[in-house]
């Protein structure tokens, strides 16, 4: 067994559009109505998974889910063509890009059976999100078909889970046993608490962690209420590195000393308020960084919305040039992503793995990435006007795109789940 982390990012759908379905996310919400560009978005996507491949990451993918979800719609009693326009941009909705949010995974180190657990998130906050999960399951269980893995089913309702975005783990080396953090809000702020406490409590007990070395800690009030509907807005771990902003936790000196206890090496990377304000930290996405292991030391993947910030580029800065934990940074551009409030941290799964044992079709390299371009270019629309979304054409578009992808891709039995 080699396991190392492998990041599954989603590719982006070719339904990608600004609908404006999730409050309290408050880029979704400032853009909705905008044109949106779904053949840019995903080949911005596979630009990013290009750019870790060059770092030596090893990289997986996620595919876009069949929508419309005629499923879905038909439980309600509709077809697409007689949905009313919130009915069909929530059917259509490509948010499964977002695949921090596609599950929780607990690696084998952490688990008492040794095998790595994931448990498909249920996302029933957000109505344009509670029907990702089945596309979800189906994807994760071609994926992780091997006994080294057990893949669950969501959480019921209504205990609202949202996958990996509120969850963080620290461990000396990814294939050591670690400290896994589970972030849950509470209902006090103006917008919903995606993560409930229940439902984090619940994914522990299924993968079998050890409660001496899980916490549960909930997410600042403020925090949400600022717009960081998912702990990642605010905070990500790596290695033995929190880093997070000073309004992340409600309990911020009890959260580090238990963190301190359990694992005295962690290094606890905070960015003070008076430096960086919530805003700015929510407005450039700081912490939806991808903060990673390679061979040239820790380095955090930003999105480049964080050099328009003068507050965060210039802490940024000093954190580079001083004896910071972290070492490099890397700029990408994910910005059709960024403005439903999806950062780079938000368009990957992480797994610790061993690749032997993941079903190579979720796998990429250089050339993987080529043939996904050549059909990106090919077949994504160029746009989306959100007043368009019921043009029969461009639904046709979308199937056909999606379905031109799974044939490239060899994984044509995923194309009705
Ligand atoms: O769930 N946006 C997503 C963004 C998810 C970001 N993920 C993480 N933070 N891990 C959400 O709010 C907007 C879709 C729209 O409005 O069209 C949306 O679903």
């Amino acid at each position: 067994m080699r396991l190392v982390e492998i990041n599954f990012d989603g590719i982006v759908g070719p339904s990608h559009n600004y609908a404006g379905l999730s409050p309290g996310n408050l880029a979704a919400t400032r853009n909705a109505g905008a044109v949106s560009h779904p053949r840019a978005a995903a080949l911005q996507g596979l630009a990013k998974m290009r750019a870790n491949l060059a770092l030596g990451l090893t990289q997986g993918l996620l595919l876009p889910h069949p929508r419309p979800d005629h499923g879905w719609l038909a439980r309600l009693g509709l077809a697409y063509a007689d949905a009313p326009a919130h009915l069909q941009a929530q059917a259509l909705s490509a948010s499964a890009m977002w695949a921090a949010n596609a599950a929780t995974v607990s690696p084998a180190p952490d688990t008492r059976d040794g095998r790595c657990h994931l448990t498909v998130a249920n996302l029933v906050t957000m109505p344009h999100r509670s029907h990702e999960w089945h596309a979800t399951l189906a994807q994760l269980r071609l994926a992780f078909a091997d006994s080294a893995y057990a893949v669950h089913e969501p959480v019921p309702a209504p205990f609202g889970d949202e996958g990996a975005a509120n969850h963080m783990r620290l461990a000396s080396s990814h294939d050591a046993p670690g400290v896994e953090i589970f972030v849950y809000g509470t209902g006090h702020a103006p917008f919903p608490a995606r993560q409930h406490q229940e439902a984090s409590q619940a994914v522990a007990r299924r993968h079998g962690l050890d409660p001496a070395r899980t916490l549960f800690v909930e997410q600042s009030p403020d925090a949400i209420a600022a717009g960081a509907f998912h702990n990642d807005v605010v905070a990500v771990a790596n290695g033995n590195v929190l880093f997070a902003h000073e309004q992340a936790f409600a309990e911020r000196e009890r959260v580090f000393a238990r963190l301190r206890a359990l694992m005295p090496t962690v290094e606890i990377v905070e960015v003070p308020a008076a430096a960086v304000s919530l805003e700015a930290a929510i407005r450039s996405y700081l912490f939806n960084a991808q903060l990673v292991s390679t061979t040239r030391g820790t380095t955090l993947i930003v999105p480049a919305e964080t050099r328009a910030e003068a507050s965060v580029w210039r802490w940024l800065e000093r954190h580079r040039a001083g004896n910071g934990p972290i070492r490099h940074v890397e700029v990408v551009d994910v910005r059709e992503s960024m403005a439903n409030g999806g950062g780079p941290a938000c368009l990957r799964l992480r797994v610790v793995a061993d690749p032997e044992t993941v079903d190579p079709r979720f796998l990429v390299d250089a050339r993987t990435l080529d043939r996904i371009a050549a059909v990106v270019e090919a077949q994504w629309p160029e746009a989306i006007r959100q007043d368009a979304i019921g043009d029969p054409a461009l639904i046709r578009r979308i199937e056909a795109a999606r379905l031109a992808l799974l044939e490239a891709l060899d994984l044509v039995e995923l194309t009705d789940s």
